[in-house]
């Protein structure tokens, strides 16, 4: 097994000292750090998305990859940034306002940071203005929203409409995702993309960003 698919598979594994272990022996083997994420942890985390999505792993397992892939990522980190790759753009993310789940969201989180984009992640119950507020202020030119009650998925909408309000809709574009959320709830309120797993939410950000506009859903 190469370095890189051993990389892949501590994740999956989940035990986070094994994966920053591996890491070390990649970059000791001369793996650039963007190779390391795209072929070992970000491939190691997509499994471990597949796997859950058909049930052959449990939440418990996913958390711990999640931990493992921050604990990968923070040695990660300083030689992303040296080897310069640039920011794709930046995105603001956050679980709306009255709403505690976080883990979805920091997958997303982590994939989108993989993918070479900028995330300001405002953590969990964030207000409506806050989103807004931050993304004008940090110059964002996407708002990432997760919600995982339909209580809370209101809050959405208010977002949409503020950046209406404020003449902003257009210019920092909407991404909605989390279980209740749909494509056809993204149409409803005007969201511009929604994104059912950590991949797609990557994929329709970069489409976003590149082509400015969502064509159909993924
Ligand atoms: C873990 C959990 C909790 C934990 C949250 C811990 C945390 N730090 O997040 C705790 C115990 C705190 C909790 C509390 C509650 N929970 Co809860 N919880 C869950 C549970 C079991 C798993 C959610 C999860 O993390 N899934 C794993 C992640 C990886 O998946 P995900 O969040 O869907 O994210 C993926 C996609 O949706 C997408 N995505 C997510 N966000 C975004 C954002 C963007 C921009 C994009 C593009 C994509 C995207 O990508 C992610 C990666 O693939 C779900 C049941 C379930 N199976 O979903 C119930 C669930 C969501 N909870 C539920 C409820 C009712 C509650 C409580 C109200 C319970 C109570 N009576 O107190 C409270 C509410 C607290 C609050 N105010 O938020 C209900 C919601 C029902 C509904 N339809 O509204 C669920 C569905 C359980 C159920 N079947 O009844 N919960």
């Amino acid at each position: 097994m190469d370095i890189l698919e051993q990389v892949a598979r501590e994740l999956e594994l989940g035990e986070d000292e094994n994966v920053v272990e591996a890491v070390q022996r990649a970059i000791a083997q001369g793996a650039a750090a963007k190779e390391i994420l795209d072929n070992g942890l970000i491939k190691g985390m997509n499994t471990i998305g597949e796997k859950f999505k058909n049930h052959e792993v449990f939440l418990p397992e996913v958390l711990l990859a999640a931990r493992a892939m921050h604990a990968a990522m923070e040695l990660l980190k300083p030689l992303l940034i040296r080897d310069g790759i640039p920011s794709k753009g930046k995105i603001v993310l956050g679980t709306v306002q009255g709403d505690l789940h976080d883990i979805g969201k920091n997958l997303v989180g982590i994939l989108l940071k993989g993918a070479g984009f900028e995330v300001i992640d405002l953590g969990h119950d964030v207000a409506p203005e806050q989103f807004v507020e931050t993304a004008k202020k940090e110059g964002a030119s996407i708002i990432g929203m997760s919600a995982l009650l339909t209580t809370t998925m209101p809050s959405m909408k208010k977002v949409v409409e503020l950046l209406k309000k404020e003449n902003l809709q257009g210019k920092i574009k909407t991404i909605i995702g989390g279980a209740p959320a749909s494509q056809a709830y993204a149409e409803e309120i005007g969201a511009d993309a929604y994104g059912y797993d950590g991949s797609s939410a990557v994929e329709c950000v970069e489409r976003l960003t590149t082509r400015g506009s969502f064509e159909k859903p993924l």
